[in-house]
């Protein structure tokens, strides 16, 4: 795709820092979307703006109108409320079921063909929910999550390890809450394993300081969520699907068979290209790893159910 089009809905701090980075990427033509009158369109504007300084080529407009999206190549949805400081992302359920499933519904009307990243929170159930209102293929569906824990992770192992972040892989698998799994045993500083060159405690530690990542940011920042690193995650996992890079990133994407699941959308190992998920790729898991992941999922099938007996 010479000028791939995609659509950034919610131009809140998310939304807004996933049209710079894709913008800085040069990506394609960006299209902001927000409710709030101006919203959009004034922050794209500003965006627009640094192009002569930042020297990428693709355009971005802001709207309130979903029209505007027509014929999107892929849908980065951010809209919904934030957590604030004590909240569970699972708090924000109800709220973000009515207001993703609107904004679904639209964006496949302007752009049957389109691609749905989902970002807004409850992220797994939010992908579901997603997939249900907009009736495209499972693999034209995934959830923005893994990419972002295991960036965390990866931060505090190179922290405490004192080695450059490119050079430590980390895999975080399951759902994007209090019961992800952050993967140890796979993951490595420069191909050598973790506990070659840190403590158990210190292990632990990152483990548990990954899965508070959120909510430390929260407890910081007091009036919202992260931003700068989920949309960095997220225009990643965007890149990928747009330039065919087929890289392998840890998504919420649709798994059936895979990791006996069952069909749902839940964190593993994707391989990212054109249409999306083209593959979900299989960890060997050990009994504590699989009975963590298994205790994830469940948690995450417990949210759908929720939103199925609310008719989403
Ligand atoms: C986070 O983990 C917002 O869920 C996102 O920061």
């Amino acid at each position: 795709m010479t000028h791939p089009k995609i659509t950034v809905v919610g131009a809140g701090n998310v939304g807004a820092t996933c049209a710079l980075w894709a913008a800085a990427r040069d990506l394609g033509d960006v299209v902001l979307v927000d409710i709030v009158d101006g919203l959009a369109a004034g922050k794209a504007l500003d965006l627009q703006q640094t192009a002569p300084i930042m020297g990428f080529a693709h355009g971005i407009t802001g709207t309130t109108d979903y029209e505007a999206t027509a014929g999107s190549d892929l849908a980065i949805v951010t809209a919904g409320l934030a957590r604030k400081p004590g909240m569970s992302r699972d708090d924000l359920l109800i709220k973000n079921a009515e207001i993703v499933s609107g904004i679904i519904k639209e964006l496949v009307s302007a752009s049957p063909d389109v691609i749905l990243l989902v970002v807004s929170n409850p992220v797994d159930a939010m992908t579901s929910l997603a997939h249900r209102a907009g009736g495209l293929r499972t693999r034209r569906v995934v959830g923005m999550a893994g990419v972002l824990d295991s960036a965390r992770m990866r931060t505090f192992i190179a922290e405490a390890a004192d080695v450059s972040p490119k050079d430590v892989q980390a895999y975080v698998l399951g759902g994007h809450g209090d019961t992800m799994v952050p993967l140890v045993r796979h993951s490595q500083i420069g191909g050598v394993p973790l506990a070659a060159r840190l403590s158990a405690e210190q292990i632990e530690g990152i483990v548990e300081r990954t899965r508070g990542g959120g909510a430390e940011i929260v407890g910081l920042l007091k009036t919202g969520s992260a931003f700068y690193a989920p949309a960095a995650a997220a225009v990643t996992m965007a890149q990928s699907i747009l330039r065919d890079e087929r890289r392998v990133l840890p998504s919420a994407a649709y798994c059936d068979a895979e990791y006996g699941v069952g069909g749902y959308f839940v964190g593993v190992p994707a391989r990212l290209g054109t249409g999306g998920v083209m593959e979900v790729l299989e960890f060997d898991l050990n009994a504590d790893e699989r009975a963590a992941f298994n205790s994830s999922v469940a948690h995450v099938k417990a949210l759908v159910e929720k939103l199925a007996e609310l008719g989403y």
